[in-house]
């Protein structure tokens, strides 16, 4: 049983900073990550759709650390090859990835595994073949991620997190402005690119959106 299960785990969904490159403007990866984390995010996913992996292990490794010393959680995106390699606590598939079930043979029981739905069917059966949380979206429009598809929407979000026991996470188009509405849907976090790894000051913008989720959620009773 990983130490990332449970209550801990919602704690750490908060706020998910998944890193891209191409969104980063010629900034490494280790500078957006410090920021983010300084500004209260509370997970990171390494994002790596394109260049050699061999640079990919470069960065995981920084990231890993950056991660470990604050406490934060570390993820993977993809490749659960990369995730063992870089001994993240977890990594993220989607429905062109590894399936939930043999990315959890793979993994172990200590490694936390997360899972994006396209339907509350999937997001269903990614539960009972032992996803830990999901992510859902394109919540909102979004240019970051041109094959994520239309907006699914906040209710296509409640829908899927009324319907599991597992911890919901939304992603796309996700800013200060539009993620209290987010948690009031039933996610207990965002994760955004662009809100954070886009911004002048990713501190800042990570601390804005930090405030934004946590009030929500008081809100809540969380
Ligand atoms: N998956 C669904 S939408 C998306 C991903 C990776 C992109 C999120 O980026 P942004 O900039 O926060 O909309
Ligand atoms: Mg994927």
């Amino acid at each position: 049983m990983s130490g990332w299960r449970g209550w801990r785990l919602r704690e750490a969904l908060r706020l998910y900073v998944v890193t891209d490159r191409a969104t980063a403007r010629g900034r490494p990866e280790s500078e957006i990550v410090r920021a983010a984390i300084a500004g209260g995010a509370t997970a990171i996913q390494l994002r790596w759709k394109t260049g050699p992996l061999g640079e990919a292990l470069r960065v995981g490794r920084e990231l890993r650390a950056l991660c470990r010393d604050a406490g934060v959680l570390f993820v993977v995106n993809d490749r659960v090859d990369l995730a063992l390699v870089l001994g993240a606590d977890g990594v993220h598939v989607g429905v062109s990835d590894l399936p939930v079930a043999e990315t959890r043979r793979l993994v172990g029981e200590s490694m936390v595994v997360g899972f994006s739905p396209e339907t509350l069917e999937q997001a269903r059966e990614a539960e009972a073949a032992g996803a830990d949380y999901l992510g859902v979206g394109p919540v909102y429009p979004t240019a970051t991620k041109p094959d994520a598809g239309p907006a699914v929407g906040l209710e296509h979000l409640a829908r899927i997190a009324g319907a599991v026991r597992i911890p919901v996470v939304g992603i796309g188009g996700i800013t200060a402005d539009n993620a209290a509405a987010v948690i009031r849907a039933g996610a207990v976090g965002v994760a955004v690119i662009s809100a954070v790894v886009g911004a002048d000051d990713v501190q800042a913008a990570a601390v804005r959106l930090r405030q934004v989720v946590d009030a929500a959620l008081a809100e809540r009773g969380r």
